[in-house]
């Protein structure tokens, strides 16, 4: 947790120098503006105003960034005076010229204090945006009123409703600021700034009064697009309806009418459940590389990474390593393999270069940083290596005999697999605490989940390693340990097994997919299944065979449909029909009719299930796995569980992932749905012990969320 400075002395420093009052806003680590920094800004400016020495003002944040906004950690609880939009009122109104400098962030409120201010400096590294939408929030200091007057309605919606960041060049082309400077300092580009307008003697300019509105049937236009773009495309979203709205007032309401309004809805955007899951993703994705081994030991050195395979994972891990600046040197058995291994390398840049996001010369110079071999013996000088063959024990404990063979001592040997025992891998070599796995998503180059695995022998400097790997990878890695599916795939399991329960029962899976497309998620879980392609469920569903309780309920709808040879798009036919190679599919009668002689089979009288009681036992199963992952420290905490969801396996955002989604619910309500479940198959739906706790003391998962 960053701590916020108590007084406003701290947190905002403003001093005259000849004829200029500099204003410093100083809250490590990104000068957020917390309370005492908005009443600092607030007194600043009243001093400049009462002191008739003063000619003008700059405004300039202390360190590497101007203001990142306001302070996310204050949201939801009472608020403190001032507000920010009254802060920003303030320092418009001011009688002086005001100029904001701006390096780094200057962010949400911090972009609403800059364009309060008269004139705005920006220097090249500084990061402009609104990105309040991110967090299922809308600017709520001016910043729908204020930046349409500023650059036009057109603009502004485009950058509230993305939330990017634009550049300062950028900045200047869209008139956010009025010049660009160079260099790194602040203090002395907006000093210059302000000399040159006190020598042309330029008056106070506020945005407030700004024409960017003028033209009203082209704002209107703008306005009408955005509210059919964002219907269409952010349908399942609060926040964006609202900017939209916001910026329909600001053209139509006076300038002090539309603020009051902003507001009102600002606060609705704060009280809703999606603010509460942005914010818990915002800080979820931050804290979970805050693992115990990573805060204990220094990475091992990382100049040069081999891969061991060159299929699609193989190929796609070597992409990831390449554009984190890596050399690579693949390792295929023999030369048609690693040729083809290479074809699938180059087949991802290639497909960048027809887009226009890469050009030729671009993919040369990456394609120099890669050599393939069929000899093991080119892992001599790798730092990491990461094996993506076959999902085979003995042949992944082939593979690593090899390594154990040729690799430098202190090279850190990974593992991708997504599902083996990776302590018995470690046991098969004689370094088993350079052993580690790194469990990448399909398509690996483009997917952000990076479960880093960790058996128990591994040395905590290895798994520090796989954390600075995945910072280089720009990956969000997730520390989980050793069992059969890890985090994802165990859970992913056990909640797929429910929609089978809940499909046998009496629901189509098109019913289901609808159900959970329409909770949130792209795709439901059949979708995804004739996506990946049905077989690799059904080898695993084999695999598995031999050991799964005989007493457990097991649904055979999806063998029948293999069986027949469909296995999803990849074959034009799975649980969906996919004529002529179409993307979309169809619902399938023969499937339904599968299903319904499966349901005869057992003597199954269909029912009905609404959308809502499919999501309650969907949920509850995702839930409860997810809870006793946490309780068997497969997960660290909750939040690891939820960052897993959110960057691996679609879950909606702005539900914050399962266990904030719970959390939200109320743990004593899914319990209550789990043991209502449990009447009907006690076995499946069996509490997680960890769940029971927390209803019998009152607390919650997010309770268990402190860094461990
Ligand atoms: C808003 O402004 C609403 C207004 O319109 C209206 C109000 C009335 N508050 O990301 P990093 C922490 S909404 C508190 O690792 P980077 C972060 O948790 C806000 N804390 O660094 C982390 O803490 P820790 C609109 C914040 O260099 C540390 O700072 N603004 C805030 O990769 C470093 O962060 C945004 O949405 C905050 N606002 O990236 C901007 N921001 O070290 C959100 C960061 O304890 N922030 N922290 O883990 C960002 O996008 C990135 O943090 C930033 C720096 C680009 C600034």
């Amino acid at each position: 947790m960053t701590s916020t400075p108590a007084t406003p002395a701290d947190a905002v420093r403003h001093q005259i120098q000849g004829e200029i009052l500099q204003i410093t806003v100083d809250n490590p680590p990104v000068n957020a503006l917390s309370a005492a920094v908005r009443r600092g800004l607030l007194a600043a400016i009243e001093a400049a105003d009462a002191e008739p020495r003063v000619k003008a003002v700059l405004i300039v944040g202390q360190g590497a960034n101007f203001i990142a906004g306001a302070d996310i950690r204050e949201f939801g609880q009472t608020p403190q005076p001032p507000s920010l939009p009254e802060v920003c009122n303030r320092i418009e109104a001011c009688s002086k010229p005001v100029v904001a400098a701006l390096r780094g962030a200057a962010l949400g409120g911090g972009l609403e204090i800059a364009i309060a201010a008269h004139y705005r400096v920006a220097l090249p590294d500084a990061k402009l945006g609104l990105p309040e939408v991110q967090l299922g929030l809308m600017p709520g200091a001016g910043g729908t009123v204020r930046a349409p007057r500023l650059i036009g309605a057109a603009a502004a919606l485009e950058l509230m409703l993305s939330g990017r960041h634009v550049k300062a060049k950028e900045a200047l082309s869209l008139g956010l600021v009025d010049r660009i400077a160079e260099g790194e300092d602040a203090v002395a580009a907006g000093l210059a700034y302000v000399q040159a307008l006190l020598a042309a003697d330029a008056s106070v300019r506020r945005t407030r009064d700004a024409q960017g509105l003028a033209d009203r049937a082209a704002a209107q236009a703008a306005i009408d697009a955005a509210r059919a773009d964002t219907a269409k495309k952010s349908k399942n979203l609060f926040s964006p309806h609202k900017i939209v709205e916001a910026v329909q007032t600001a053209l139509d309401k006076p300038f002090d009418e539309a603020m009051t309004l902003e507001r009102q809805a600002f606060m609705a955007c704060i009280d809703s459940p999606q603010r509460a899951g942005l914010i818990h993703a915002f800080f979820a994705e931050r804290e979970v590389v805050k693992v115990p081994e990573a805060q204990a030991a220094q990475p091992r050195k990382l100049d040069k990474v081999g891969i061991v395979g060159g299929g699609t994972m193989g190929a796609g891990i070597a992409v990831s390593a390449l554009d984190a600046g890596l050399p690579v040197v693949m390792v295929e058995r023999d030369d048609a393999s690693i040729a083809r291994g290479q074809a699938n390398v180059e087949k991802v840049y290639d497909g960048l270069i027809k887009k226009g996001r890469m050009t030729p010369e671009a993919k040369t110079a990456v394609m120099a940083r890669f050599s393939g071999s069929t000899d093991y013996a080119a892992f001599a000088d790798v730092d990491l290596v990461i094996e993506a063959v076959f999902e085979d024990i003995e042949v992944k404990k082939a593979v690593f005999k090899e390594l154990d063979r040729v690799c430098k001592p202190g090279a850190v040997l990974a593992t991708n697999t997504s599902y083996l025992d990776i302590d018995a891998i470690a046991a098969s070599v004689s370094r088993p605490q350079d052993v580690i796995g790194l469990h990448f998503f399909s398509p690996a180059n483009i997917m952000k989940l990076l479960e880093i695995v960790v058996p128990a022998k591994v040395s905590a400097d290895v798994v520090s390693t796989a954390f600075a790997l995945a910072k280089k990878m720009k990956k969000v890695p997730v520390r989980a340990g050793v069992c059969d599916g890890f985090i994802g795939n165990r859970i992913l399991a056990v909640y797929k097994q429910a929609a089978d329960y809940i499909m046998e029962d009496g629901a189509s899976p098109y019913e289901i997919d609808d159900a959970v497309r329409g909770f949130g998620y792209p795709m439901g879980p059949f979708q995804v299944t004739d996506l990946a392609g049905g077989d690799i469920g059904w080898a695993t569903r084999k695999r598995r065979a031999a050991t799964r309780d005989p007493k457990a309920r097991y649904v055979e709808v999806a063998d029948r449909v293999c069986e027949r040879g469909w296995f999803g798009q990849k074959t034009g036919r799975g649980f969906y029909l996919y004529p002529e190679g179409a993307r979309t599919g169809q619902p399938d009668p023969e499937v339904l009719a599968i299903v319904d002689a499966e349901r005869q089979k057992k003597g199954i009288t269909p029912r009905k299930f609404t959308p809502e009681e499919i999501m309650r036992r969907y949920m509850a199963a995702m839930v409860n796995e997810g809870a006793k992952v946490v309780e068997e420290g497969i997960a660290l905490r909750p939040l690891d569980v939820d960052v897993t969801f959110l960057y691996g396996y679609g879950f909606p955002r702005f539900r914050g992932g399962p266990m904030k989604y719970a959390d939200m619910v109320g743990l004593p309500k899914v319990l209550d749905d789990i043991r209502t479940f449990a009447k009907e198959d006690p076995l499946f739906w069996k509490p997680a012990p960890l769940l029971e706790r927390l209803v019998a003391e009152g607390r919650d998962f997010s309770s268990l969320n402190q860094a461990r």
